[in-house]
Protein backbone atom coordinates (compact mmCIF):
# COMPACT_ATOMS: atom_id res chain seq x y z
CA UNK A 1 0.00 0.00 0.00
CA UNK A 2 2.59 2.31 0.90
CA UNK A 3 4.55 1.18 -1.65
CA UNK A 4 1.98 2.25 -4.54
CA UNK A 5 1.75 5.60 -2.62
CA UNK A 6 5.32 6.01 -2.85
CA UNK A 7 5.29 5.04 -6.78
CA UNK A 8 2.58 7.45 -7.40
CA UNK A 9 4.34 10.53 -5.46
CA UNK A 10 7.74 9.69 -6.86
CA UNK A 11 6.39 9.38 -10.71
CA UNK A 12 4.84 12.62 -10.04
CA UNK A 13 1.12 10.91 -10.60
CA UNK A 14 -2.09 12.72 -9.11
CA UNK A 15 -4.14 10.40 -7.20
CA UNK A 16 -7.11 10.13 -4.73
CA UNK A 17 -7.00 7.71 -1.50
CA UNK A 18 -10.23 6.43 -0.52
CA UNK A 19 -9.82 5.62 3.09
CA UNK A 20 -10.59 1.80 2.96
CA UNK A 21 -9.69 -0.94 5.21
CA UNK A 22 -9.92 -4.69 4.86
CA UNK A 23 -12.72 -4.33 7.89
CA UNK A 24 -15.13 -1.64 6.01
CA UNK A 25 -14.67 -2.16 2.42
CA UNK A 26 -16.32 -0.25 -0.17
CA UNK A 27 -18.83 -1.30 -2.67
CA UNK A 28 -17.49 -3.20 -5.39
CA UNK A 29 -14.34 -3.54 -3.92
CA UNK A 30 -14.12 -7.53 -4.44
CA UNK A 31 -14.85 -6.13 -7.71
CA UNK A 32 -11.06 -4.40 -8.16
CA UNK A 33 -9.69 -6.49 -5.52
CA UNK A 34 -11.07 -10.19 -5.58
CA UNK A 35 -9.23 -11.31 -2.52
CA UNK A 36 -10.37 -7.99 -0.54
CA UNK A 37 -7.05 -7.02 0.32
CA UNK A 38 -5.74 -3.53 0.20
CA UNK A 39 -4.93 -1.44 -1.78
CA UNK A 40 -6.21 -1.86 -5.24
CA UNK A 41 -5.78 0.78 -8.17
CA UNK A 42 -8.53 1.97 -10.23
CA UNK A 43 -7.20 4.76 -13.50
CA UNK A 44 -8.70 5.03 -16.83
CA UNK A 45 -7.65 1.93 -18.52
CA UNK A 46 -7.98 -0.88 -15.55
CA UNK A 47 -8.88 -2.08 -11.92
CA UNK A 48 -6.67 -3.99 -10.48
CA UNK A 49 -4.96 -5.36 -7.01
CA UNK A 50 -1.93 -6.33 -5.40
CA UNK A 51 1.03 -3.57 -4.21
CA UNK A 52 3.80 -5.13 -6.70
CA UNK A 53 1.39 -6.18 -9.70
CA UNK A 54 0.11 -2.41 -9.55
CA UNK A 55 4.13 -0.56 -9.37
CA UNK A 56 4.87 -2.92 -12.22
CA UNK A 57 2.27 -1.26 -14.37
CA UNK A 58 2.49 2.16 -12.87
CA UNK A 59 6.35 1.79 -14.00
CA UNK A 60 5.49 0.20 -17.69
CA UNK A 61 2.85 2.81 -17.96
CA UNK A 62 5.03 5.67 -16.48
CA UNK A 63 8.73 4.67 -17.30
CA UNK A 64 10.43 7.63 -15.44
CA UNK A 65 11.72 8.02 -13.24
CA UNK A 66 12.47 4.70 -13.58
CA UNK A 67 12.55 2.69 -10.48
CA UNK A 68 13.38 -0.74 -11.73
CA UNK A 69 16.77 -1.57 -12.75
CA UNK A 70 16.69 -1.68 -16.94
CA UNK A 71 19.39 -4.62 -16.56
CA UNK A 72 17.40 -7.94 -16.31
CA UNK A 73 19.60 -9.18 -13.50
CA UNK A 74 19.08 -6.02 -11.28
CA UNK A 75 15.39 -5.94 -12.37
CA UNK A 76 15.25 -9.60 -11.14
CA UNK A 77 16.82 -9.09 -8.07
CA UNK A 78 14.72 -5.66 -7.52
CA UNK A 79 11.72 -7.75 -7.48
CA UNK A 80 13.55 -10.06 -5.32
CA UNK A 81 13.33 -7.62 -2.50
CA UNK A 82 9.60 -7.31 -3.01
CA UNK A 83 8.69 -10.97 -2.71
CA UNK A 84 11.06 -11.30 0.63
CA UNK A 85 9.42 -8.22 1.69
CA UNK A 86 5.84 -9.57 1.35
CA UNK A 87 6.41 -13.17 2.09
CA UNK A 88 9.25 -13.36 4.92
CA UNK A 89 8.95 -9.58 6.67
CA UNK A 90 5.09 -10.00 6.38
CA UNK A 91 5.24 -13.00 8.36
CA UNK A 92 7.09 -11.60 11.31
CA UNK A 93 6.52 -8.26 11.19
CA UNK A 94 2.73 -8.68 10.08
CA UNK A 95 0.56 -10.62 11.87
CA UNK A 96 2.45 -11.08 15.49
CA UNK A 97 3.55 -7.71 15.66
CA UNK A 98 1.88 -5.02 13.22
CA UNK A 99 -1.71 -6.77 13.79
CA UNK A 100 -0.97 -7.29 17.73
CA UNK A 101 0.43 -4.05 18.54
CA UNK A 102 -1.68 -1.70 16.17
CA UNK A 103 -4.73 -3.37 14.10
CA UNK A 104 -6.24 -5.39 17.43
CA UNK A 105 -5.99 -2.49 20.18
CA UNK A 106 -7.01 0.03 17.87
CA UNK A 107 -9.48 -1.24 15.65
CA UNK A 108 -10.42 -4.08 16.87
CA UNK A 109 -10.54 -3.22 20.67
CA UNK A 110 -9.26 -6.57 21.63
CA UNK A 111 -5.94 -6.75 23.69
CA UNK A 112 -2.51 -7.16 22.72
CA UNK A 113 -0.89 -10.73 23.00
CA UNK A 114 2.21 -9.35 24.12
CA UNK A 115 3.43 -13.30 24.94
CA UNK A 116 2.70 -13.67 21.43
CA UNK A 117 4.70 -10.31 19.99
CA UNK A 118 7.66 -11.20 22.29
CA UNK A 119 8.08 -14.87 21.12
CA UNK A 120 8.31 -13.35 17.57
CA UNK A 121 10.61 -10.49 18.72
CA UNK A 122 12.94 -13.65 20.46
CA UNK A 123 13.12 -16.42 17.43
CA UNK A 124 10.48 -14.88 14.48
CA UNK A 125 12.00 -11.44 13.54
CA UNK A 126 16.15 -12.17 14.00
CA UNK A 127 16.75 -14.56 11.70
CA UNK A 128 14.92 -12.15 8.94
CA UNK A 129 16.85 -9.24 9.79
CA UNK A 130 20.18 -11.22 10.09
CA UNK A 131 19.58 -12.16 5.89
CA UNK A 132 18.82 -8.85 4.86
CA UNK A 133 22.18 -8.12 7.11
CA UNK A 134 24.10 -9.39 4.57
CA UNK A 135 22.21 -8.16 1.34
CA UNK A 136 22.03 -4.63 2.65
CA UNK A 137 25.14 -2.19 1.54
CA UNK A 138 27.13 0.07 3.54
CA UNK A 139 26.06 3.32 1.22
CA UNK A 140 23.49 3.83 -1.33
CA UNK A 141 20.60 1.30 -1.82
CA UNK A 142 19.51 -2.15 -1.93
CA UNK A 143 20.33 -3.18 -5.83
CA UNK A 144 23.55 -2.08 -7.62
CA UNK A 145 23.55 1.30 -5.47
CA UNK A 146 20.64 2.64 -7.17
CA UNK A 147 17.00 3.70 -5.41
CA UNK A 148 14.46 1.19 -6.77
CA UNK A 149 11.38 -0.40 -5.60
CA UNK A 150 13.67 -2.44 -3.80
CA UNK A 151 13.98 0.66 -1.36
CA UNK A 152 10.22 1.08 -1.19
CA UNK A 153 9.44 -2.11 -0.58
CA UNK A 154 11.42 -3.50 2.57
CA UNK A 155 11.21 0.04 4.64
CA UNK A 156 7.51 -0.08 4.37
CA UNK A 157 7.65 -3.17 6.36
CA UNK A 158 10.05 -1.54 8.80
CA UNK A 159 7.76 1.61 9.02
CA UNK A 160 5.20 -0.22 10.25
CA UNK A 161 7.29 -2.28 13.10
CA UNK A 162 7.97 0.93 14.13
CA UNK A 163 4.69 2.17 14.02
CA UNK A 164 4.34 -1.20 16.60
CA UNK A 165 6.87 0.04 18.83
CA UNK A 166 9.94 -2.13 16.94
CA UNK A 167 12.96 -0.71 15.98
CA UNK A 168 15.91 -2.31 14.80
CA UNK A 169 18.75 -2.50 17.13
CA UNK A 170 21.52 -1.15 15.84
CA UNK A 171 24.29 -2.85 17.76
CA UNK A 172 23.03 -6.24 16.40
CA UNK A 173 21.90 -5.50 12.96
CA UNK A 174 24.24 -2.39 12.07
CA UNK A 175 24.22 -1.98 8.35
CA UNK A 176 20.34 -2.60 8.48
CA UNK A 177 19.84 0.30 11.03
CA UNK A 178 21.65 2.03 8.86
CA UNK A 179 20.01 1.70 5.57
CA UNK A 180 16.73 2.15 6.77
CA UNK A 181 17.30 5.48 8.30
CA UNK A 182 19.02 6.34 5.17
CA UNK A 183 15.77 5.27 3.15
CA UNK A 184 13.40 7.08 5.42
CA UNK A 185 15.57 10.38 5.20
CA UNK A 186 15.29 9.78 1.33
CA UNK A 187 12.88 12.93 0.04
CA UNK A 188 10.14 10.77 -1.24
CA UNK A 189 10.09 9.06 2.10
CA UNK A 190 10.68 12.24 3.93
CA UNK A 191 7.11 13.60 2.53
CA UNK A 192 5.65 9.95 2.76
CA UNK A 193 6.11 9.81 6.46
CA UNK A 194 5.34 13.05 7.24
CA UNK A 195 1.88 12.86 5.19
CA UNK A 196 0.93 9.99 7.47
CA UNK A 197 2.42 11.44 10.54
CA UNK A 198 -0.08 14.30 10.21
CA UNK A 199 -2.98 11.74 9.20
CA UNK A 200 -2.25 10.70 12.86
N1 LIG B 1 0.68 -8.99 -1.46
C1 LIG B 1 -0.42 -8.07 -1.23
C2 LIG B 1 -0.80 -8.10 0.24
C3 LIG B 1 -1.94 -7.22 0.56
C4 LIG B 1 -2.40 -7.34 1.99
O1 LIG B 1 -2.11 -8.32 2.69
N2 LIG B 1 -3.17 -6.34 2.44
C5 LIG B 1 -3.69 -6.33 3.79
C6 LIG B 1 -3.67 -4.95 4.38
S1 LIG B 1 -2.09 -4.18 4.27
C7 LIG B 1 -5.16 -6.72 3.73
O2 LIG B 1 -5.91 -6.15 2.98
N3 LIG B 1 -5.55 -7.70 4.57
C8 LIG B 1 -6.92 -8.08 4.69
C9 LIG B 1 -7.15 -9.52 4.41
O3 LIG B 1 -6.15 -10.26 4.26
O4 LIG B 1 -8.32 -9.89 4.34
C10 LIG B 1 0.00 -6.68 -1.65
O5 LIG B 1 1.17 -6.34 -1.51
O6 LIG B 1 -0.86 -5.94 -2.12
Amino acid sequence: MRKVLLTLEIKGLEYELDPATPLNPPEGFRRISPLGKIPGYVDDALEISDSSVICQYLEDRYPEPALYPRDPALRARARWFEEYADTKLLEVLGPPLFFERVVKPRFLKQPTDEDRVAANIANGIPPALDYLETVVPETGWLVDGTFSIADLSIPSFFANARMAGYEVDAQRWPRLAAYLARAWAHPAWGKRLAAEAAMG
